[in-house]
Protein backbone atom coordinates (compact mmCIF):
# COMPACT_ATOMS: atom_id res chain seq x y z
CA UNK A 1 0.00 0.00 0.00
CA UNK A 2 0.88 3.62 -0.44
CA UNK A 3 -1.67 6.36 0.75
CA UNK A 4 -0.69 9.73 1.28
CA UNK A 5 -4.38 11.40 1.18
CA UNK A 6 -4.33 12.91 4.66
CA UNK A 7 -2.91 14.84 7.41
CA UNK A 8 -1.53 12.28 9.81
CA UNK A 9 -0.06 10.48 6.92
CA UNK A 10 3.07 8.30 8.71
CA UNK A 11 6.45 10.61 8.80
CA UNK A 12 4.68 13.48 6.59
CA UNK A 13 5.14 10.89 3.65
CA UNK A 14 2.62 8.44 3.40
CA UNK A 15 1.41 5.07 4.93
CA UNK A 16 2.90 1.72 3.75
CA UNK A 17 2.47 -0.77 5.97
CA UNK A 18 -0.66 0.18 7.54
CA UNK A 19 -2.57 3.11 7.78
CA UNK A 20 -2.00 5.54 10.82
CA UNK A 21 -5.88 5.73 10.71
CA UNK A 22 -6.34 1.80 11.18
CA UNK A 23 -6.95 1.09 7.19
CA UNK A 24 -5.04 -1.90 6.57
CA UNK A 25 -2.90 -2.52 3.38
CA UNK A 26 -5.57 -4.75 1.70
CA UNK A 27 -8.16 -2.46 2.22
CA UNK A 28 -5.98 0.61 0.68
CA UNK A 29 -4.94 -1.04 -2.26
CA UNK A 30 -8.49 -2.73 -2.73
CA UNK A 31 -9.99 1.35 -2.38
CA UNK A 32 -7.04 2.63 -5.14
CA UNK A 33 -7.83 -0.05 -7.63
CA UNK A 34 -12.03 1.39 -6.72
CA UNK A 35 -10.80 4.94 -7.76
CA UNK A 36 -9.23 3.05 -10.83
CA UNK A 37 -11.84 1.75 -11.82
CA UNK A 38 -14.23 4.37 -11.58
CA UNK A 39 -12.05 6.52 -13.66
CA UNK A 40 -12.35 4.14 -16.02
CA UNK A 41 -16.38 3.96 -15.29
CA UNK A 42 -15.99 8.04 -16.15
CA UNK A 43 -14.26 7.57 -19.56
CA UNK A 44 -16.96 5.62 -20.43
CA UNK A 45 -19.43 7.60 -19.24
CA UNK A 46 -18.29 11.22 -20.55
CA UNK A 47 -18.65 9.16 -24.07
CA UNK A 48 -21.73 7.99 -23.24
CA UNK A 49 -23.11 11.52 -22.28
CA UNK A 50 -21.82 12.82 -25.45
CA UNK A 51 -23.84 10.43 -27.17
CA UNK A 52 -27.15 10.87 -25.38
CA UNK A 53 -26.80 8.32 -23.03
CA UNK A 54 -25.39 9.54 -19.96
CA UNK A 55 -25.98 6.45 -17.05
CA UNK A 56 -27.16 7.69 -14.14
CA UNK A 57 -26.64 5.14 -11.89
CA UNK A 58 -22.86 5.57 -13.02
CA UNK A 59 -22.90 9.02 -11.81
CA UNK A 60 -24.34 8.26 -8.43
CA UNK A 61 -21.89 5.10 -8.44
CA UNK A 62 -18.76 7.43 -8.73
CA UNK A 63 -19.95 9.54 -6.46
CA UNK A 64 -20.48 7.09 -3.47
CA UNK A 65 -17.39 5.16 -4.48
CA UNK A 66 -15.11 8.42 -4.01
CA UNK A 67 -16.71 9.39 -1.30
CA UNK A 68 -16.07 6.16 0.98
CA UNK A 69 -12.41 5.94 0.20
CA UNK A 70 -12.20 9.42 2.01
CA UNK A 71 -10.04 9.30 5.14
CA UNK A 72 -11.90 7.18 8.23
CA UNK A 73 -15.25 6.73 6.19
CA UNK A 74 -14.90 2.96 5.05
CA UNK A 75 -12.18 0.16 6.82
CA UNK A 76 -14.22 -2.98 5.18
CA UNK A 77 -12.26 -5.35 2.54
CA UNK A 78 -15.57 -7.13 1.62
CA UNK A 79 -17.02 -3.56 0.93
CA UNK A 80 -14.26 -2.47 -1.37
CA UNK A 81 -14.53 -5.96 -3.05
CA UNK A 82 -18.19 -6.02 -3.68
CA UNK A 83 -18.06 -2.62 -5.07
CA UNK A 84 -15.19 -3.01 -7.44
CA UNK A 85 -17.46 -6.37 -9.19
CA UNK A 86 -20.52 -4.13 -9.17
CA UNK A 87 -17.95 -1.34 -10.95
CA UNK A 88 -17.05 -3.99 -13.37
CA UNK A 89 -20.41 -5.00 -14.21
CA UNK A 90 -21.52 -1.32 -14.41
CA UNK A 91 -18.45 -0.35 -16.78
CA UNK A 92 -19.57 -3.32 -18.99
CA UNK A 93 -22.94 -2.05 -19.12
CA UNK A 94 -21.93 1.49 -20.17
CA UNK A 95 -19.74 -0.31 -23.19
CA UNK A 96 -23.08 -2.28 -24.27
CA UNK A 97 -24.97 0.68 -24.70
CA UNK A 98 -21.81 2.60 -26.72
CA UNK A 99 -19.27 2.02 -28.29
CA UNK A 100 -16.17 3.06 -26.61
CA UNK A 101 -12.73 3.48 -27.93
CA UNK A 102 -10.85 1.55 -25.09
CA UNK A 103 -8.23 4.34 -24.67
CA UNK A 104 -6.96 3.24 -21.47
CA UNK A 105 -6.74 -0.01 -18.62
CA UNK A 106 -9.19 1.17 -16.64
CA UNK A 107 -11.90 0.86 -19.54
CA UNK A 108 -11.04 -2.65 -19.86
CA UNK A 109 -9.48 -4.43 -17.11
CA UNK A 110 -11.68 -7.06 -15.61
CA UNK A 111 -11.55 -9.61 -13.11
CA UNK A 112 -13.35 -11.82 -10.23
CA UNK A 113 -10.58 -14.06 -8.48
CA UNK A 114 -9.67 -12.18 -5.91
CA UNK A 115 -5.62 -13.25 -6.26
CA UNK A 116 -5.82 -11.06 -9.35
CA UNK A 117 -7.72 -8.70 -7.96
CA UNK A 118 -5.08 -7.74 -5.64
CA UNK A 119 -2.07 -8.66 -7.33
CA UNK A 120 -3.73 -5.43 -10.07
CA UNK A 121 -4.48 -3.18 -7.23
CA UNK A 122 -0.31 -3.05 -6.41
CA UNK A 123 0.26 -1.95 -9.75
CA UNK A 124 -2.05 0.72 -10.30
CA UNK A 125 -1.79 3.26 -6.88
CA UNK A 126 -0.31 6.14 -6.35
CA UNK A 127 3.53 5.39 -7.23
CA UNK A 128 2.57 4.09 -10.68
CA UNK A 129 3.18 7.59 -11.48
CA UNK A 130 6.78 7.86 -11.64
CA UNK A 131 7.22 11.95 -11.95
CA UNK A 132 6.60 12.96 -8.65
CA UNK A 133 5.17 16.80 -9.59
CA UNK A 134 2.23 14.83 -12.04
CA UNK A 135 1.76 12.51 -9.60
CA UNK A 136 1.11 15.34 -6.58
CA UNK A 137 -1.17 16.93 -9.55
CA UNK A 138 -3.34 14.34 -10.25
CA UNK A 139 -3.96 13.08 -6.71
CA UNK A 140 -4.44 16.35 -5.68
CA UNK A 141 -7.03 16.71 -7.97
CA UNK A 142 -7.87 13.31 -7.08
CA UNK A 143 -8.58 14.45 -3.27
CA UNK A 144 -10.29 17.23 -4.68
CA UNK A 145 -12.73 15.27 -6.37
CA UNK A 146 -13.18 12.31 -2.92
CA UNK A 147 -14.37 16.46 -0.79
CA UNK A 148 -17.00 17.23 -3.61
CA UNK A 149 -18.38 13.85 -3.68
CA UNK A 150 -19.13 13.82 0.17
CA UNK A 151 -20.67 16.73 -0.11
CA UNK A 152 -22.54 16.24 -3.37
CA UNK A 153 -23.68 12.90 -1.88
CA UNK A 154 -25.28 14.76 0.77
CA UNK A 155 -27.18 17.17 -1.50
CA UNK A 156 -28.64 14.56 -3.76
CA UNK A 157 -29.77 12.85 -0.69
CA UNK A 158 -31.92 15.43 -0.44
CA UNK A 159 -32.79 15.76 -3.93
CA UNK A 160 -30.34 18.87 -5.24
CA UNK A 161 -28.53 17.73 -8.23
CA UNK A 162 -26.55 19.62 -10.71
CA UNK A 163 -25.31 18.40 -14.11
CA UNK A 164 -22.07 20.82 -14.45
CA UNK A 165 -21.00 19.02 -11.01
CA UNK A 166 -21.00 15.75 -11.92
CA UNK A 167 -19.37 16.23 -15.81
CA UNK A 168 -16.90 18.14 -13.86
CA UNK A 169 -16.63 15.32 -11.70
CA UNK A 170 -16.01 12.38 -14.73
CA UNK A 171 -13.88 14.78 -16.13
CA UNK A 172 -11.28 15.41 -13.85
CA UNK A 173 -11.21 11.87 -12.73
CA UNK A 174 -10.53 10.88 -16.57
CA UNK A 175 -8.42 13.83 -16.86
CA UNK A 176 -6.17 11.93 -14.63
CA UNK A 177 -5.64 8.91 -17.11
CA UNK A 178 -4.23 11.22 -20.08
CA UNK A 179 -0.85 12.22 -20.39
CA UNK A 180 -1.60 15.85 -19.20
CA UNK A 181 1.29 18.34 -18.86
CA UNK A 182 1.91 19.93 -15.08
CA UNK A 183 -0.07 23.46 -16.49
CA UNK A 184 -3.03 21.89 -17.46
CA UNK A 185 -3.04 19.68 -14.49
CA UNK A 186 -3.22 22.35 -12.44
CA UNK A 187 -6.23 24.20 -14.15
CA UNK A 188 -8.27 21.42 -13.52
CA UNK A 189 -7.59 21.81 -10.04
CA UNK A 190 -8.39 25.28 -9.66
CA UNK A 191 -11.45 24.19 -11.82
CA UNK A 192 -12.07 22.02 -8.94
CA UNK A 193 -11.74 24.49 -6.65
CA UNK A 194 -14.43 26.57 -8.51
CA UNK A 195 -16.85 24.04 -8.88
CA UNK A 196 -16.19 23.11 -5.24
CA UNK A 197 -17.76 26.33 -4.16
CA UNK A 198 -20.90 25.63 -6.40
CA UNK A 199 -21.44 22.29 -4.69
CA UNK A 200 -20.64 23.67 -1.47
CA UNK A 201 -23.44 26.27 -2.49
CA UNK A 202 -25.26 23.12 -3.65
CA UNK A 203 -25.49 21.34 -0.53
CA UNK A 204 -26.22 24.53 1.35
CA UNK A 205 -29.24 25.41 -0.83
CA UNK A 206 -29.89 21.33 -0.03
CA UNK A 207 -29.48 21.59 3.34
CA UNK A 208 -31.72 25.31 4.31
CA UNK A 209 -34.32 24.78 2.02
CA UNK A 210 -35.24 21.45 4.02
CA UNK A 211 -34.44 22.26 7.31
CA UNK A 212 -34.56 25.95 7.40
CA UNK A 213 -31.82 28.42 7.79
CA UNK A 214 -29.83 27.59 10.86
CA UNK A 215 -30.67 29.79 14.07
CA UNK A 216 -28.12 31.23 16.39
CA UNK A 217 -28.70 28.66 19.32
CA UNK A 218 -26.95 27.79 23.00
CA UNK A 219 -26.89 24.17 22.69
CA UNK A 220 -26.41 21.92 25.64
CA UNK A 221 -23.71 20.22 26.28
CA UNK A 222 -24.71 18.58 29.62
CA UNK A 223 -26.49 15.14 29.98
CA UNK A 224 -30.28 14.41 30.73
CA UNK A 225 -31.61 11.20 33.06
CA UNK A 226 -32.92 9.15 29.90
CA UNK A 227 -30.99 7.11 27.84
CA UNK A 228 -29.77 8.61 25.03
CA UNK A 229 -28.86 7.96 20.79
CA UNK A 230 -25.95 9.40 19.57
CA UNK A 231 -25.86 10.35 15.71
CA UNK A 232 -22.25 11.49 14.56
CA UNK A 233 -20.96 12.41 10.79
CA UNK A 234 -22.45 15.29 8.65
CA UNK A 235 -25.60 13.35 7.10
CA UNK A 236 -28.31 15.65 8.13
CA UNK A 237 -30.93 13.24 6.55
CA UNK A 238 -29.99 10.25 8.74
CA UNK A 239 -30.81 12.64 11.18
CA UNK A 240 -34.10 13.59 10.58
CA UNK A 241 -35.35 10.18 10.25
CA UNK A 242 -33.95 9.38 13.06
CA UNK A 243 -35.65 11.72 15.34
CA UNK A 244 -38.93 11.13 13.62
CA UNK A 245 -38.78 7.58 14.77
CA UNK A 246 -37.44 7.93 17.93
CA UNK A 247 -40.13 10.59 18.97
CA UNK A 248 -42.49 9.56 22.05
CA UNK A 249 -40.24 6.60 22.98
CA UNK A 250 -38.33 8.20 26.06
CA UNK A 251 -35.02 7.90 24.36
CA UNK A 252 -33.08 11.28 24.03
CA UNK A 253 -30.86 11.79 20.71
CA UNK A 254 -27.56 13.93 20.89
CA UNK A 255 -25.03 14.80 18.45
CA UNK A 256 -21.59 14.57 18.38
CA UNK A 257 -18.49 15.70 16.53
CA UNK A 258 -19.52 17.35 12.92
CA UNK A 259 -23.74 16.45 13.64
CA UNK A 260 -23.42 19.40 16.56
CA UNK A 261 -24.60 22.44 13.77
CA UNK A 262 -28.16 20.24 13.37
CA UNK A 263 -28.63 21.78 16.62
CA UNK A 264 -29.37 25.33 15.14
CA UNK A 265 -31.94 24.27 12.13
CA UNK A 266 -35.12 25.30 12.99
CA UNK A 267 -36.85 21.72 11.23
CA UNK A 268 -34.65 19.72 14.24
CA UNK A 269 -35.20 22.05 17.00
CA UNK A 270 -38.77 21.24 16.97
CA UNK A 271 -37.58 18.08 18.16
CA UNK A 272 -37.78 17.70 22.46
CA UNK A 273 -35.95 14.91 22.16
CA UNK A 274 -33.10 16.06 20.30
CA UNK A 275 -31.47 17.45 23.71
CA UNK A 276 -28.08 18.74 22.85
CA UNK A 277 -24.44 17.78 21.93
CA UNK A 278 -22.24 14.87 23.61
CA UNK A 279 -18.59 15.31 23.68
CA UNK A 280 -16.59 17.09 20.84
CA UNK A 281 -14.71 15.95 17.93
CA UNK A 282 -14.63 12.45 15.86
CA UNK A 283 -10.85 11.52 17.57
CA UNK A 284 -11.89 11.56 21.21
CA UNK A 285 -14.85 9.04 20.11
CA UNK A 286 -12.81 5.56 22.20
CA UNK A 287 -13.22 7.80 25.11
CA UNK A 288 -16.44 9.26 24.37
CA UNK A 289 -18.63 6.38 22.98
CA UNK A 290 -17.71 4.70 26.27
CA UNK A 291 -18.92 7.07 28.81
CA UNK A 292 -21.95 7.91 26.49
CA UNK A 293 -23.50 4.26 27.45
CA UNK A 294 -26.59 4.16 24.86
CA UNK A 295 -26.27 3.60 20.79
CA UNK A 296 -24.16 5.23 18.59
CA UNK A 297 -24.66 6.26 14.71
CA UNK A 298 -21.95 6.58 12.45
CA UNK A 299 -23.56 8.30 9.28
CA UNK A 300 -20.51 9.81 7.67
CA UNK A 301 -17.00 9.68 8.53
CA UNK A 302 -14.25 10.19 10.95
CA UNK A 303 -14.86 6.73 12.29
CA UNK A 304 -12.11 5.38 13.75
CA UNK A 305 -11.80 1.65 14.40
CA UNK A 306 -13.75 0.88 17.71
CA UNK A 307 -12.69 -0.67 21.34
CA UNK A 308 -14.61 -4.29 21.99
CA UNK A 309 -15.79 -2.92 24.93
CA UNK A 310 -18.67 -0.32 23.08
CA UNK A 311 -18.29 -2.11 19.36
CA UNK A 312 -21.80 -4.16 19.71
CA UNK A 313 -23.42 -0.30 20.35
CA UNK A 314 -21.84 1.10 17.06
CA UNK A 315 -24.44 1.48 14.03
CA UNK A 316 -23.06 2.62 10.64
CA UNK A 317 -25.34 3.70 7.36
CA UNK A 318 -24.47 5.42 4.35
CA UNK A 319 -20.64 4.67 2.86
CA UNK A 320 -19.49 4.21 6.26
CA UNK A 321 -17.94 -0.04 6.65
CA UNK A 322 -16.12 -1.60 9.30
CA UNK A 323 -15.84 -5.28 9.43
CA UNK A 324 -18.09 -6.76 12.22
CA UNK A 325 -20.01 -3.44 13.16
CA UNK A 326 -23.85 -3.52 12.47
CA UNK A 327 -24.97 -1.83 9.05
CA UNK A 328 -28.49 -0.11 8.62
CA UNK A 329 -29.17 -0.36 5.17
CA UNK A 330 -30.00 2.40 2.56
CA UNK A 331 -33.54 3.68 2.07
CA UNK A 332 -35.43 2.01 -0.55
CA UNK A 333 -38.27 3.29 -2.89
CA UNK A 334 -38.13 6.17 -1.38
CA UNK A 335 -39.25 4.72 2.52
CA UNK A 336 -37.24 6.11 5.13
CA UNK A 337 -34.09 3.88 7.26
CA UNK A 338 -35.31 1.21 9.55
CA UNK A 339 -33.36 2.68 12.97
CA UNK A 340 -35.90 0.73 14.96
CA UNK A 341 -32.93 -1.65 16.31
CA UNK A 342 -31.13 1.16 17.20
CA UNK A 343 -34.30 2.34 19.34
CA UNK A 344 -34.93 -0.93 20.88
CA UNK A 345 -31.20 -1.11 22.04
CA UNK A 346 -31.52 2.69 23.80
CA UNK A 347 -34.42 1.61 25.59
CA UNK A 348 -32.35 -1.02 27.54
CA UNK A 349 -29.13 1.13 28.02
CA UNK A 350 -27.96 3.26 30.78
CA UNK A 351 -28.10 7.40 30.15
CA UNK A 352 -24.87 8.89 29.42
CA UNK A 353 -22.10 10.05 31.72
CA UNK A 354 -21.51 13.56 31.71
CA UNK A 355 -18.54 14.83 30.45
CA UNK A 356 -19.20 18.38 29.89
CA UNK A 357 -22.07 20.88 31.36
CA UNK A 358 -23.31 24.35 29.93
CA UNK A 359 -23.86 25.52 26.47
CA UNK A 360 -22.23 26.68 23.42
CA UNK A 361 -23.19 29.17 20.51
CA UNK A 362 -23.54 27.59 17.50
CA UNK A 363 -25.83 28.96 14.14
CA UNK A 364 -24.07 31.43 12.45
CA UNK A 365 -24.64 30.25 9.02
CA UNK A 366 -24.68 32.78 6.34
CA UNK A 367 -28.46 34.04 6.92
CA UNK A 368 -28.02 34.64 10.69
CA UNK A 369 -24.86 36.44 10.67
CA UNK A 370 -26.29 38.50 8.01
CA UNK A 371 -28.90 38.96 10.23
CA UNK A 372 -26.62 40.56 13.17
CA UNK A 373 -24.38 42.31 9.82
CA UNK A 374 -25.06 46.07 11.08
CA UNK A 375 -24.15 45.56 14.62
CA UNK A 376 -20.98 43.26 13.16
CA UNK A 377 -20.20 46.39 10.67
CA UNK A 378 -20.49 48.46 13.20
CA UNK A 379 -18.45 46.74 15.84
CA UNK A 380 -15.57 46.70 12.56
CA UNK A 381 -16.04 50.54 12.30
CA UNK A 382 -15.73 51.36 15.85
CA UNK A 383 -12.40 49.21 16.14
CA UNK A 384 -14.08 46.81 19.18
CA UNK A 385 -13.52 43.94 16.19
CA UNK A 386 -9.38 44.98 14.78
CA UNK A 387 -9.99 41.42 12.65
CA UNK A 388 -11.05 38.24 12.22
CA UNK A 389 -9.47 35.00 11.82
CA UNK A 390 -10.76 32.42 10.18
CA UNK A 391 -9.83 28.97 11.66
CA UNK A 392 -12.13 26.41 9.72
CA UNK A 393 -11.34 22.70 8.61
CA UNK A 394 -10.59 19.82 10.33
CA UNK A 395 -9.40 18.36 13.95
CA UNK A 396 -6.98 15.77 14.29
CA UNK A 397 -5.46 13.35 17.15
CA UNK A 398 -2.17 14.39 17.38
CA UNK A 399 -0.37 16.05 19.95
CA UNK A 400 0.69 19.24 17.36
CA UNK A 401 -2.97 20.35 16.87
CA UNK A 402 -2.57 21.90 20.49
CA UNK A 403 -1.16 24.62 18.64
CA UNK A 404 -5.08 26.09 17.65
CA UNK A 405 -6.08 26.13 21.29
CA UNK A 406 -2.77 27.82 22.26
CA UNK A 407 -3.46 30.39 18.86
CA UNK A 408 -7.04 30.65 19.84
CA UNK A 409 -6.19 31.31 23.62
CA UNK A 410 -3.52 33.94 22.63
CA UNK A 411 -5.73 36.10 20.10
CA UNK A 412 -6.72 39.53 21.56
CA UNK A 413 -10.32 40.48 22.99
CA UNK A 414 -10.57 42.07 19.63
CA UNK A 415 -10.04 39.61 17.85
CA UNK A 416 -12.72 37.21 16.12
CA UNK A 417 -12.69 33.43 14.99
CA UNK A 418 -14.24 32.68 11.84
CA UNK A 419 -15.37 28.64 12.11
CA UNK A 420 -16.74 25.67 10.73
CA UNK A 421 -15.78 22.09 10.80
CA UNK A 422 -14.56 19.90 13.38
CA UNK A 423 -11.56 22.24 13.40
CA UNK A 424 -13.57 24.67 16.51
CA UNK A 425 -13.84 21.84 19.06
CA UNK A 426 -10.09 22.96 19.95
CA UNK A 427 -11.25 26.14 21.14
CA UNK A 428 -15.02 26.09 21.05
CA UNK A 429 -15.62 25.77 24.86
CA UNK A 430 -12.92 28.10 26.08
CA UNK A 431 -15.30 30.72 26.90
CA UNK A 432 -13.93 33.44 24.78
CA UNK A 433 -16.40 35.86 25.36
CA UNK A 434 -17.84 37.99 23.02
CA UNK A 435 -17.73 41.81 21.88
CA UNK A 436 -21.35 43.27 22.40
CA UNK A 437 -23.59 40.36 21.93
CA UNK A 438 -21.36 39.27 19.08
CA UNK A 439 -19.48 35.76 20.14
CA UNK A 440 -15.69 35.51 19.68
CA UNK A 441 -15.97 32.27 18.19
CA UNK A 442 -18.98 32.58 14.72
CA UNK A 443 -19.26 28.95 14.25
CA UNK A 444 -21.11 28.61 10.76
CA UNK A 445 -21.61 24.62 10.80
CA UNK A 446 -19.97 21.77 9.61
CA UNK A 447 -16.98 21.64 7.03
CA UNK A 448 -19.19 22.52 4.28
CA UNK A 449 -20.46 25.31 5.80
CA UNK A 450 -16.98 27.07 5.07
CA UNK A 451 -19.31 28.35 2.24
CA UNK A 452 -21.05 30.31 4.80
CA UNK A 453 -17.84 32.27 5.83
CA UNK A 454 -17.28 32.73 2.04
CA UNK A 455 -20.72 34.23 1.76
CA UNK A 456 -20.20 36.72 5.31
CA UNK A 457 -16.37 37.55 3.69
CA UNK A 458 -17.95 38.81 0.30
CA UNK A 459 -20.97 40.98 2.05
CA UNK A 460 -18.32 42.22 3.99
CA UNK A 461 -16.08 43.33 1.06
CA UNK A 462 -19.28 44.69 -0.23
CA UNK A 463 -20.32 46.96 2.79
CA UNK A 464 -16.40 47.83 3.15
CA UNK A 465 -16.21 48.65 -0.51
CA UNK A 466 -12.74 46.62 -0.81
CA UNK A 467 -11.16 43.21 -2.17
CA UNK A 468 -11.35 40.05 -0.45
CA UNK A 469 -8.11 39.86 0.70
CA UNK A 470 -8.27 43.88 1.66
CA UNK A 471 -10.64 43.06 4.33
CA UNK A 472 -9.19 42.14 7.72
CA UNK A 473 -9.31 38.52 7.82
CA UNK A 474 -6.31 36.18 7.96
CA UNK A 475 -6.77 32.55 7.62
CA UNK A 476 -5.54 29.75 9.76
CA UNK A 477 -6.78 26.48 8.72
CA UNK A 478 -6.56 23.17 9.76
CA UNK A 479 -7.01 19.94 7.15
CA UNK A 480 -7.57 16.51 8.00
CA UNK A 481 -9.00 14.82 5.29
CA UNK A 482 -10.01 14.93 1.88
CA UNK A 483 -13.02 17.29 2.19
CA UNK A 484 -10.76 20.02 3.61
CA UNK A 485 -8.68 19.70 0.30
CA UNK A 486 -12.01 20.73 -1.58
CA UNK A 487 -12.74 23.73 1.08
CA UNK A 488 -9.19 25.00 0.41
CA UNK A 489 -9.49 24.60 -3.07
CA UNK A 490 -12.31 27.03 -2.72
CA UNK A 491 -10.87 29.34 -1.43
CA UNK A 492 -8.07 29.47 -3.92
CA UNK A 493 -10.71 29.64 -6.56
CA UNK A 494 -11.89 32.96 -5.30
CA UNK A 495 -8.56 34.39 -5.31
CA UNK A 496 -7.82 33.98 -1.21
CA UNK A 497 -4.35 34.32 -0.59
CA UNK A 498 -2.10 34.53 2.59
CA UNK A 499 -3.74 31.04 3.41
CA UNK A 500 -1.69 29.44 6.62
CA UNK A 501 -1.71 26.12 6.46
CA UNK A 502 -1.31 23.43 9.37
CA UNK A 503 -0.59 21.68 11.08
CA UNK A 504 1.26 19.98 8.33
CA UNK A 505 1.69 20.56 4.90
CA UNK A 506 0.05 17.79 2.81
CA UNK A 507 2.56 15.19 1.73
CA UNK A 508 0.59 14.48 -1.86
CA UNK A 509 1.76 18.36 -2.63
CA UNK A 510 5.32 18.15 -3.96
CA UNK A 511 8.15 20.98 -3.67
CA UNK A 512 7.41 22.50 -7.05
CA UNK A 513 3.85 21.78 -7.08
CA UNK A 514 4.09 23.90 -3.27
CA UNK A 515 6.34 26.96 -5.30
CA UNK A 516 3.27 27.10 -7.76
CA UNK A 517 0.97 27.69 -4.82
CA UNK A 518 3.75 29.64 -2.77
CA UNK A 519 3.95 32.09 -5.82
CA UNK A 520 0.33 32.19 -6.68
CA UNK A 521 -1.36 32.27 -3.49
CA UNK A 522 1.12 32.40 -0.80
CA UNK A 523 0.23 30.02 0.87
CA UNK A 524 2.54 29.25 4.10
CA UNK A 525 3.17 26.60 6.56
CA UNK A 526 1.96 27.45 10.38
CA UNK A 527 5.00 27.28 12.74
CA UNK A 528 4.49 28.41 16.45
CA UNK A 529 1.73 30.76 17.55
CA UNK A 530 4.46 33.42 18.51
CA UNK A 531 5.92 33.79 14.87
CA UNK A 532 2.52 33.36 13.33
CA UNK A 533 0.70 36.10 14.89
CA UNK A 534 2.48 38.63 13.21
CA UNK A 535 2.43 36.84 10.35
CA UNK A 536 -1.20 37.01 10.21
CA UNK A 537 -1.46 40.81 11.22
CA UNK A 538 -2.77 39.59 14.57
CA UNK A 539 -2.24 41.42 17.53
CA UNK A 540 -1.92 39.60 20.75
FE1 LIG B 1 -2.44 6.90 6.16
FE2 LIG B 1 -4.26 8.88 6.12
FE3 LIG B 1 -4.16 7.07 4.16
FE4 LIG B 1 -5.04 6.40 6.62
S1 LIG B 1 -5.99 7.83 5.15
S2 LIG B 1 -3.67 5.21 5.31
S3 LIG B 1 -3.63 7.63 7.89
S4 LIG B 1 -2.59 8.59 4.66
FE1 LIG C 1 -13.88 16.49 10.79
FE2 LIG C 1 -13.50 13.97 10.09
FE3 LIG C 1 -12.64 16.88 8.53
FE4 LIG C 1 -16.20 17.72 8.30
S1 LIG C 1 -15.23 14.77 11.04
S2 LIG C 1 -14.29 18.10 9.23
S3 LIG C 1 -12.02 15.50 10.05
Amino acid sequence: MFCYQCEETINNKGCTTAGACGKKGDVANLQDLLIYLMKGIAICNIEARKQGKNNEEADKFIIDNLFATITNANFDKQYFLDKIQEAIKLREKIKDDVPIDPQHDSVNWQSDNEEEIFEKSEKIGILSTENEDIRSLRWLLIYGLKGMAAYYHHAYALDKMDEDIIKFMQEGLAGTTKDLSADELVNLVMNCGEIGVKTMALLDKANTSTYGNPEITNVNIGVRSNPGILISGHDLKDLEELLKQTEGFGVDVYTHGEMLPANAYPAFKKYSHLVGNYGSSWWKQKEEFEKFNGPILLTTNCLVPPRDSYKDRVYMTGIVGFEGLKYIPDRKNGSPKDFSEIIELAKKCSPPEKIDEGEITIGFAHNATLSVADKIVEAVKTSKIKRFVVMAGCDGRRTNRQYYTDFAKALSNDTVILTAGCAKYRYNKLGLGDIDGIPRVIDAGQCNDSYSLVVIAQKLSEVFGVELNELPISYNISWYEQKAVLVLLSLLSLGVKNIMLGPTLPAFVSPNVLKILVEKFNIQPNSTVENDLPTLKIVA
